[in-house]
């Protein structure tokens, strides 16, 4: 075999595998019938654990390996008990004096029962309150051995890890798909001790002194008076802050672009902003920044989509991040990073690397993959692990440090000290999602929620009662490399560097490197929020703001808000577009993506079933929609007209033209004129309508075509019909690997 043949012979097994998992009738693959569930009369087997759940935790709170399974807790044994193990009679009624008589105070069970429940709520976070998690493994690939010590970055070590997705502004319970910065926080369960990469899916952040971090949530976070509105940046007191500190213009011009509305967690990169100091077995020193780099590309909702999904399917993201998981799709990242030499300055090519506002284009300090991150168990109990996790900048392992980054070093103090209000004491590093792998031996004690029962009389060091133990570890033992960095004599000062300064010549360097379509999204993002603050002042503020990053942004944002547009204030820089910035212009692989296909019992079934499997085979998810539930002509339907929506679905293919079902509303027949328009499900046109508009592969065939003239889009870019079902389907299959039909946007800015 030849190399080349072996690369091909692995990727086919493995896309097998995953076709296979993604099977439609795999158990748990989405729209796959649901297992039997009998009903509650006497007890028998609870509901087998998902595929992916695998063995319970058997790790003490300190750490170390017991190998002996907990007592699992839910409704896994026959018989209900109080919190103490006393099995109950009745748990529907409380105990009274007769039937209709008072409640009496002596009902153990009942206030028991009502005080957990009353004390089941924890504060939410204080920012990125609502996330969704997954467990998986890191694989390192040993490429990092030449520039850190840290043992989970030698060649082939695999070590478990947690991650958990998050936006930041909204609340726990608010809607996935608002635009906003995006949390990727890892946590990896290295065998030196946890090592938690707190990283966003932009590379900037608004402000450069962790000083300002109260201020900045403070204006994003909704209204102190009407608490209003939820999850968004589109109001004054974000804009005002904004335009007022414009150290934020760059990582706002990320957000009004589409990587502020990601299509899935599964398709964002993630940075860790700061720079970071590695050091080697000889204390050998390099700068880094962090990079995650999604498998299936970067790709992103429209604007419409975004909205839409914000009432149709507020947890998308978090529905998208289980079901890939559950469907045998796991999720891959490589982690990657820029390596710069670590010099007094502390600057690569003239940028600041302390500077949390400035990236290192990629052109100029490539990225070199590390490692790869698969995510392959959903949680077992959202509250218990999603919610408890707590991660922090500062657990780092031997061989990684931090840098003088203003923001990471108030970083390193605010994440401790939120978790001591949200979990309620010192001792959450006992929670089992927050237990290191490495054995603990630490000489902390007593608190809120203690788990462990210490053993010996002397902690503290040294000490002559416990055997001396514990010994500090020295360089043998791997203990933890606080770099000896030198720090310059100087005043002390409440001030910046200079070149922290420049606020805008890395907004123009993004602004350069989009593509026409991209910078349209991005213009009508800023026309869009800037149109739902109330004052003028704030919008004419933040045009000057524009002016200064690119006049043609300003003057498009300026048109849409009906308000001159201001001159710039300052030169405008002198910048080097980095193409890979952009998402437009290449392929990515199609895997677990979202493929609806209309049918109805008219349509040629054999037909859609070959197309069903070849939707599978390709690593996607087929998703039948049909008038109603259950099955068309044996074909199991996942989605009814009533219950599909475009935006669930990154392509449609349509092998009918569906009349109206009775539970449609009334067709548009009078608006559209169309005699047409009439025949078909109103549902199904709007689902076409939809679908174009945002840009998705469309293919028909059989009566479908009709319907896609009846929708007015026949002949349009990325609309594909024919004759044979199946080179329909792989027509529409090679667009999606484009992510969208761009050419259908408008793009209006050159
Ligand atoms: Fe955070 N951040 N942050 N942050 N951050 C928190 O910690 C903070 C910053 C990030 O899924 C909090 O446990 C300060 C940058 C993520 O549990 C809090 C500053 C980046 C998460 C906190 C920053 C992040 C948090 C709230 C400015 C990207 C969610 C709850 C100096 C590199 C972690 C908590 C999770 C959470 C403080 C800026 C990422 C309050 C003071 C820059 C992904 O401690």
């Amino acid at each position: 075999r030849t190399p080349a043949k072996a690369v091909k012979d692995v990727v086919e097994a493995a896309a097998g595998k995953v076709a296979d998992a993604l099977s439609p009738d795999a158990p748990g693959a989405p729209g796959s019938a649901p297992p039997t569930v009998d009903e509650p009369t006497t007890p028998h087997d609870p509901l087998p654990p998902k595929k992916e759940h695998g063995a319970p935790e058997t790790r003490t709170p300190t750490g170390a390996e017991t190998g002996v399974p907990p007592i699992a807790k839910g409704q896994q044994g026959a018989y209900l008990t109080t919190a103490n193990g006393a099995r109950l009679r009745d748990t529907d009624h409380s105990l009274k004096a007769g039937p209709r008589g008072p409640v009496l105070l002596q009902d153990h069970h009942l206030r028991e029962k009502i005080t957990h429940f009353d004390h089941e709520r924890i504060p939410e976070r204080v920012v990125h309150a609502r996330g969704a998690g997954a467990h998986g493994v890191f694989t390192s690939y040993g490429t990092a051995e030449a520039v850190t010590r840290a043992d989970f970055l030698k060649k082939g070590r695999e070590t478990p890890v947690f991650v958990r997705f998050s936006t930041v502004l909204g609340s726990r319970g608010s809607a996935d798909t608002v635009r906003d910065t995006r949390g990727f926080a890892t946590k990896f369960y290295t065998a030196e001790g946890t090592f938690d990469l707190v990283a966003n899916n932009i590379p900037v952040f608004f402000i450069q002194d962790a000083i300002k971090f109260p201020d900045v949530i403070h204006a994003g976070k909704p209204h102190p008076d009407r608490e209003i509105p939820q999850a968004q940046s589109a109001h004054d007191t974000f804009w005002d802050f904004v335009s007022l500190h414009t150290e934020a213009q760059h990582h706002t011009m990320w957000n009004m672009s589409d990587r502020g509305i990601p299509r899935s967690y599964r398709t964002m990169e993630g940075f860790g902003v700061h720079t970071f100091r590695l050091v080697d077995d000889a204390g050998a020193t390099t700068l880094v920044k962090f990079h995650w780099k999604p498998k299936l590309g970067v790709h992103s909702l429209t604007w419409e989509e975004a909205q839409l999904l914000g009432g149709v399917d507020p947890d998308f993201h978090r529905r998208d991040l289980y079901d890939a998981i559950e469907a045998g799709a796991y999720p891959e990242w490589e982690l990657g990073i820029q390596v710069f030499p670590d010099t007094p300055e502390e600057t690569f090519a003239g940028i600041d690397l302390l500077d949390p506002t400035k990236i290192v284009p990629e052109e100029l300090a490539p990225v070199q993959a590390v490692g790869r991150l698969t995510l392959n168990r959903t949680p077992r109990n959202f509250f218990a692990e999603t919610e408890q996790v707590a991660f922090h900048v500062g657990h780092l392992p031997p061989g990684i440090d931090v840098t003088n980054d203003p923001l990471l070093q108030g970083r390193l103090f605010s994440y401790v000290d939120t978790q001591l209000t949200r979990l309620g004491g010192p001792n959450f590093t006992q929670i089992p999602i927050n237990r290191p792998h490495a054995p603990v031996n630490d000489m902390l004690r007593d608190g809120f929620h203690q788990h462990a029962v210490h053993a010996g009389v002397a902690p503290y060091r040294p000490n002559s009662l416990d055997g001396g133990n514990p010994f500090p570890a020295g360089d043998a033992e791997n203990a933890f490399v606080d770099v000896p960095v030198t720090v310059a004599e100087a005043p002390k000062v409440r001030a910046a560097p200079a070149s922290f300064d420049d606020h805008y010549s890395q907004a123009r360097l993004f602004w350069q490197s989009m593509s026409p379509v991209e910078r349209e999204h991005i213009v009508r993002a800023y026309t869009f929020e800037l149109g739902k603050c109330y004052h003028q002042a704030i919008r004419e503020r933040q045009l000057r703001c524009l002016a200064n990053i690119d006049p043609v942004l300003c003057r498009e944002v300026a048109t849409g808000l009906g308000l001159p547009a201001p001159e710039p204030t300052v030169p405008l820089a002198d910048v080097t577009p980095s193409p890979a910035l952009s998402q437009v212009g290449r392929e990515w692989p199609v895997d677990g993506r979202m493929v609806g296909i209309v049918v109805a019992p008219d349509a040629d079934l054999q037909n859609v079933d070959q197309v069903r499997r070849a939707v599978t085979s390709a690593g996607m998810v087929p998703l039948l929609i049909g008038p109603h539930g259950g099955e068309v002509d044996g074909l199991p339907v996942q989605r009814t007209f009533a219950t599909a929506r475009s935006v669930e679905f990154d392509a449609v293919l349509l092998a009918t033209a569906p009349p109206p079902a009775p539970d449609a509303l009334p067709a548009r027949d009078a608006k559209a004129g169309a005699a047409e328009a009439t025949a078909v499900d109103p549902r199904v046109l709007l689902l076409v309508d939809e679908a174009w508009r945002h840009a998705k592969a469309i293919g028909a065939w059989g009566g479908g075509v009709g319907v896609l003239q009846a929708a007015g889009v026949s002949g349009t870019p990325g609309v594909v019909t024919g004759d044979d079902a199946g080179e329909v389907f792989a027509a529409v299959r090679d667009l999606m690997a484009a992510h969208r039909v761009w050419e259908r946007f408008p793009a209006s800015v050159g």
